[in-house]
């Protein structure tokens, strides 16, 4: 790839490894610098973090933490139950804790999963997982073993995988000639709108938009015939695809690349404008935490989330600023944040009216949150799309 550089997010550790004491001194650090791919205007990290020291046993992200996203792959299970062939084959691609694959038979549905407490899970629950990653090598295994599939879905798994040429061509000669494959991750353009950069990490080696995915998928005989704009994950897109180049192609993805036009989404003035407004967003957040800090108000920080070890790392937002965080995830809790190693607690015993401001780290849950939190005397604080009190 032929990449232009255009925003350093600093030194960051592994977003995702929360540590015990005794693991702080030996934590890997990387430079996390962003470019713009000029053959496919992707946007891609310059170098990337080696997939097995962010995907293994230790992996601590669980999707069903989040009822948001427990109705959100129980209802679009349902739709596309609807509109697939009875029994039809389906294989996930990084089926994390069974979120979505719970929906679906075991005897026809398995899945590749590289993080191996996940995988040993989803096997324990009858559905076939690979602990592996996906590769052209694994793929032929599974048509070998299973056939093709009817159905392929991948949520928040592609733009972790850097090599997509070979990701979408095994994708390709896994699928029957008339299969659907499906994958959803966070949108570009609602990362520009939002000033979201904390969805860049270790494990989103790229941030797709609908350009430079359909680029991709063409030269792997591959083509975008849907898109369904989601409002998950701080905005995403699920992209719809088919090989067959005679297949019915839904006005949404005209729709999707005349917005991106509008944006100039392949536009490296683009990129360098929001890597401004990057810098702007680190200089109000350390602006407000420092006043909350002189007034000596407790602040903590709601959700030990991959973004906020962006954030926190990026600024450098310390126990000075934060006091600890509340996360729901057991594999969390008692552990320190990475890179800034803020202790993590349970939000029994962190999250009360002695708080006086939560930075919101699970931003893209607010609405769930304040829903379940509505007896919080304190406010939130969000950096989006600005940094304000919610
Ligand atoms: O792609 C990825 C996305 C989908 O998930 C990953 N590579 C890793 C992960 O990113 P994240 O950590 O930024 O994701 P979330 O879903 O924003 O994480 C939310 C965190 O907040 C979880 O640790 C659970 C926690 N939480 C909580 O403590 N109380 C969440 C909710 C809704 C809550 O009420």
């Amino acid at each position: 790839m032929d990449k232009i550089e255009f925003l350093k997010l600093g030194k960051q550790p592994i977003a995702n490894r929360f540590l015990d004491q005794g693991d702080i001194s030996n934590e890997f650090f990387y430079d996390l610098n962003v470019g713009l791919d000029k053959d496919t205007g992707l946007v891609t990290q310059m170098d990337y973090v080696d997939a097995p020291l962010m995907f293994n046993k230790e992996y601590a992200y669980r999707g069903s933490m989040s009822k948001t996203m427990v109705n959100h792959f129980a209802s679009f299970s349902l739709s596309v139950a609807e509109i697939l062939p009875a029994n039809a084959k389906i294989l996930e691609i990084g089926s994390n804790d069974g979120v979505f694959l719970k929906n679906w038979n075991s005897e026809n549905a398995i899945a590749v999963e590289p993080c191996g407490n996940f995988a040993k899970e989803t096997n324990e629950l009858g559905y076939k997982t690979y602990n592996e990653f996906w590769t052209k090598e694994l793929s032929e295994r599974i048509v070998e073993e299973h056939g093709k599939m009817d159905f392929i879905f991948a949520a928040n798994c592609i733009c972790h995988i850097p090599n997509l040429d070979e990701t979408f061509s095994a994708v390709r000669e896994t699928l029957n000639d008339d299969g659907i494959f499906v994958f959803e991750d966070p949108s570009l353009a609602r990362m520009l709108v939002l000033n979201s950069y904390d969805q860049i990490y270790d494990e989103h080696p790229h941030i797709f938009s609908v350009s430079a995915l359909k680029n991709i998928l063409a030269r792997n005989d591959l083509n975008i015939v849907k898109v369904d704009e989601l409002t998950v994950h701080g905005g995403s897109n699920r992209i719809w695809v088919k090989k067959s180049t005679n297949a019915q192609i839904d006005p949404s993805v005209e729709y999707n690349l005349d917005l991106e036009k509008s944006i100039n989404i392949l536009d490296l003035s683009t990129m360098k404008s929001f890597a401004d407004r990057v810098q702007k967003s680190k200089e109000d957040l350390l602006y407000i935490l420092n006043m909350f800090k002189q007034q000596g108000k407790k602040v903590i920080s709601y959700g030990a989330t991959s973004k906020s070890t962006t954030v926190f790392n990026y600024c450098g937002i310390n126990t000075d600023f934060i006091d600890y965080i509340t996360d729901t995830t057991p594999e969390k809790q008692n552990k320190v944040s990475p890179g800034m190693h803020i202790p993590i607690i349970s939000p029994e015993d962190g999250f009360n009216n002695s708080v006086d401001y939560a930075y919101l780290g699970a931003w893209n849950f607010s609405e769930e949150i304040k829903k379940k939190e509505s007896s919080f005397t304190g406010k939130f604080i969000t950096h989006v799309p600005t940094v304000r009190l919610l």
